[in-house]
């Protein structure tokens, strides 16, 4: 039974805590997460990493733990309960492990719930933007000084175009006739963008856009709020690793911006906020200005419209491949996914001018 797989697995770990129940924390896409309830707080998450999509697991929990304990350095300063809202914090195992390995082979992450945090599929006030932003700028500051390099690849070429595109193109020679036939409309409108959309990639390569430590999953559901609105925390650190900070930036407005949920597919509710647009980036501005470059300012929009686009091309080619690397509800999942980011690029593409 999964509660005493769950609660066997809990206790392989270091805590005090003693299992009371659990319950599935269901929004990913790719890893199997839950919330663990104790007879006293504090809960945790215990989650299984998909190791389908990242090869290398234990490589990717050191990154966690790193970057975690490179923020809480910074933290320090604050009271101890201040501290621990605002970055996640991992148990070791009894044989002070980052991770424990069950019989099966599968790998798992033990980290504390952040008690009274929330999170937020879709932004409904402008507050949550502004704070957003202010998270994501905080993140990438108390960062920008961990050595990028230092940081295992856990997915190479995660937000690389060029790799995405060649992955579209391989799913085209193997997708089914119907469901080439569905994505048809779609497919032009990646081949209309194809150029605009490498821009920001040509400019990494040519180290005109510098390389930092980024999260690389930065949508809105990734970050922690008090019942308050404020920011707390970014979670779900699986991806930091090298990146450029327009992968971030705009991963979030791809979120923050959306007034439907990613997948909603009554294109009609499906718009980009200008309002949330503008809180965001006050939000972001705010703690990071002085550590962008001008060439780094001048492209956020662009990183906007990127990134959507990455998402929706991603979404479109595990369509045509049978959805092999994202979680699904249903066969149409994926294209209704790729369908609603389209639409989110046609109304970011309408309101950008005004801004
Ligand atoms: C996946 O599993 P989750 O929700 O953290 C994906 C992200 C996508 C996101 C879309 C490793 O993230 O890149 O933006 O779905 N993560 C991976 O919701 O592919
Ligand atoms: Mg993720």
């Amino acid at each position: 039974m999964l509660e005493e797989k769950l609660e066997y697995i809990f206790n392989q770990f270091d805590h005090n805590g003693e299992f009371e129940s659990y319950k599935e924390l269901a929004s990913g896409h790719i890893n199997d997460t839950y919330l663990i309830k104790t007879k006293t707080k504090p809960y945790f998450v215990l989650q299984r990493i998909n190791q389908g999509v990242f090869k290398d697991v234990p490589g990717l929990i050191e990154n966690k733990v790193a970057i975690s304990k490179h923020i809480q350095a910074k933290l320090k300063h604050l009271p101890l309960k201040k501290q621990k809202r605002r970055v996640l914090a991992f148990a070791k195992t009894k044989t002070d492990n980052s991770y424990y390995k069950d019989n099966e082979g599968n790998f798992w992450n033990l980290m504390y719930f952040i008690d009274k945090s929330v999170t937020h599929e879709i932004v409904k006030n402008k507050e949550v933007a502004y704070q957003g932003g202010r998270l994501l700028g905080q993140f990438l500051t108390l960062t920008s000084d961990f050595d990028a390099s230092k940081l295992t690849e856990v997915i190479p070429k995660f937000h690389d175009m060029s790799f995405r595109f060649s992955q579209f193109e391989d799913a085209l020679k193997v997708a089914s006739k119907e469901r080439m036939e569905k994505a048809k409309p779609y497919i032009e409108k990646v081949e209309d963008l194809k150029a605009e959309m490498h821009i920001l990639q040509k400019l990494k390569e040519s180290g005109e856009i510098k390389i930092r430590v980024t999260h690389n999953d930065t949508k809105i559901s990734n970050a922690l709020f008090n019942r308050k609105n404020k920011g707390l925390c970014l979670i779900d650190t699986d991806t930091v690793m090298p990146g450029i900070v327009h992968y971030d930036f705009g991963d979030a407005i791809r979120t923050i911006c959306n007034t439907a949920a990613e997948d909603e597919t009554n294109l009609d509710l499906v718009n980009f906020n200008a309002d949330y647009y503008k809180a965001y980036t006050k939000g972001f501005l705010k703690k990071m200005k002085s550590t962008l470059t001008p060439t780094e300012l001048k492209y956020l929009p662009l990183a906007a419209k990127t990134m959507i686009f990455i998402m929706a091309l991603r979404f479109l080619t595990d369509y045509l491949n049978n959805d092999i690397y994202y979680k699904t509800k249903y066969p149409e999942h994926n294209l209704d996914r790729a369908k609603n980011q389209f639409k989110l690029i046609r109304s970011f593409t309408e309101k950008i001018n005004q801004l």
